[in-house]
């Protein structure tokens, strides 16, 4: 499909946008206008569907009904919402009026909601119902003004169906995404305009060759920087389709979507291609519908590429992508994939692998992964020290080891902090031992990341007890237990070891590293 007339790529791939404008209108607005507004945007298993009519509507009456709730240009709107229509009306029609939307990870707890709702300094929350539980004590930490969704749909209905795009500068300021670190809270690292245009045309477009024709169903969910793209800003800036299920994936919603509404691009984590292989072993599941399959949030293991390919027939895209980049930065194409690898420079970012003085490495060599792209976040709201640290001369840090096989290809190796992906998703060490040395018996804790039988990293625990003795099976079914009640629900430690101390630095610091070899 071609690109508006108003926005362009140079042959560097370079973005070329209006000095003024709002980056609703090529995703929502136009496809009305180019004759789409019959087609469906979104089909969700509800079995509601939305046109692109509808949603250029709906988004509309919710910037309307936004700005009726007081909130002005530049103020913030945090969305706790699961993937639903509701998420495109609120996240868009915020954009158009000149809101700038949040949307973080629901899957997390109240004293997390609580200090988002106070850094991000929000006008007001709109929160699904199913994360009341979570979202109501949050408001008691910290009151602000709140609605839930099926209240702010009622709302909607009542606002007018026009509403005029606020006028913006391509670099200003437009949506955040919280990201986590290993230490410090969560930080909202911050979209502009144009960075939706970049990853849905450089990696959308150019890389899986997205079209109007493709069903795109990412069981990543919208809230995760990877699910935006693939189930929201892809299909939207072609003028295809996005499949929405509310529910957590499991192997046998996943299949039962992807024989249902057959998609053409269908986007997982490792953790849940694993789950879907197991389940592949005793009922074999129809998807001659898809395509491509994408992956990431972690490195795919090898072996889980192959095993895919002969139970399924299709390959799967592993890419690495970022928060901070908004979307895959490297990754592997139908037309050039390796197996184990994550692919090749997305064309547009430029990648560099440096050492310690910023310099780069020998080919073949490890060292450091930085980005410069169009689509990477400016800077960290209220964190100038962390910017600081990450953003560079317009660089970007991603704290990842990599080094390039004799092809070219890219190849994982690791964290340079003690940060761990479960299921795609940041979870920092610190925060479990921070939850562990609340039980009565432990003493002291270091978590570390390990391998499970499909060679991907789950968070372990390694425990140092008051008393002195081994730990209990017990013991260990109430360490798990409190992580649960007290983390979000995949941070919790899936082996307990007990040992009688911890490695340490001269200077009290728990190594971490020495845990792991
Ligand atoms: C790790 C990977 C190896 C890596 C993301 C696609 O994961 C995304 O964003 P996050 O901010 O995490 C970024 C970090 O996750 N990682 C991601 N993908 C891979 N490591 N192989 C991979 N394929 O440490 C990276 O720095 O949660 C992924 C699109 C958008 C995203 N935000």
């Amino acid at each position: 499909m071609p690109l508006p007339p108003d926005i362009s790529f140079g042959a560097d791939h370079s973005v070329h946008l209006p000095q003024r404008f709002n980056v609703a209108v090529p995703f929502i607005d136009r496809h009305v206008g180019e004759g789409r507004g019959a087609r469906a945007a979104i089909r969700t298993v509800h079995g509601e569907t939305v046109t692109y009519a509808a949603l250029a509507e709906r988004v509309n009456r919710t910037g309307n009904a936004l700005l009726a709730q007081g909130l002005k240009p530049g103020d913030r709107l945090l969305m706790v919402v699961k993937d639903c229509p509701a998420f495109f009306y609120l996240f868009w029609g915020a954009i158009k009026a000149g809101i700038v939307p949040v949307p973080p990870n629901t899957l997390l707890r109240a004293a997390d909601y609580a200090y988002m709702f106070e850094d991000s300094g929000c006008g007001l929350v709109v929160y699904s119902a199913e994360f009341a539980g979570e979202i109501e004590p949050a408001l008691k930490q910290f009151p602000v003004k709140a609605l839930g969704v099926d209240a702010f749909l009622a709302e909607m209905e009542k606002a007018a169906p026009q509403l005029e795009a606020r006028l913006a500068a391509p670099t200003d300021d437009c949506f955040w995404l919280y990201s986590s670190g290993s230490t410090g809270r969560p930080k909202g690292a911050v979209h502009a305009q144009r960075d939706m245009v970049v990853t849905s045309e450089l990696y959308g477009v150019r890389v899986l060759g997205v079209t109007e024709r493709d069903v795109n169903y990412s069981a990543a969910k919208l809230f995760f920087a990877y699910g935006l793209g693939n189930a929201m800003t892809f299909p939207l800036w072609v003028g295809g389709t996005a499949i929405l299920d509310d529910r957590r994936p499991t192997p046998d919603t996943t299949f039962d979507n992807i024989e249902k509404f057959k998609p053409t691009l269908y986007y997982g984590v490792p953790t849940l291609y694993a789950a879907q292989l197991a389940a592949l072993e005793s009922k074999p599941r129809d998807l001659s519908s898809v395509r491509a399959c994408v992956s990431a949030g972690e490195a795919l293991p090898a072996d889980m590429f192959r095993r895919w390919k002969e139970k399924t027939g299709t390959v799967i895209l592993d890419g690495i992508g970022s928060t901070e980049c908004l979307h895959i930065f490297i990754g592997n194409s139908l037309a050039d994939h390796r197996a184990g690898t994550s692919g090749k420079p997305v064309p547009g970012y430029r990648v560099e692998i440096l050492d310690e003085n910023r310099k780069p490495v020998a080919k073949g060599e490890s060292g450091r992964l930085w980005i410069r792209s169009e689509s990477a976040a400016r800077y960290y709201w209220n964190k100038p020290e962390k910017t600081a640290e990450t953003m560079v001369d317009g660089w970007l840090n991603t704290g990842d080891t990599y080094r390039q096989d004799a092809d070219g290809y890219f190849i994982y190796e690791g964290r340079s902090d003690d940060m761990l992906k479960v299921g795609g998703i940041w979870c920092s060490p610190v925060e479990i031992e921070n939850c562990l040395v609340g039980h009565a018996a432990v003493l002291e804790v270091a978590v570390i990341g390990q391998a499970d039988a499909d060679a991907l990293i789950k968070p372990k625990a390694v425990v140092v007890l008051k008393q002195e003795g081994g730990g209990s099976a017990a013991l260990t079914d109430e360490l798990m237990a409190l992580c649960k009640k007290t983390l979000a629900p995949y941070k919790y430690p899936r082996w307990v070891e007990y040992v009688p101390e911890l490695p340490k630095t001269a200077t009290g610091k728990i190594q971490r590293f020495r845990l792991r070899a």
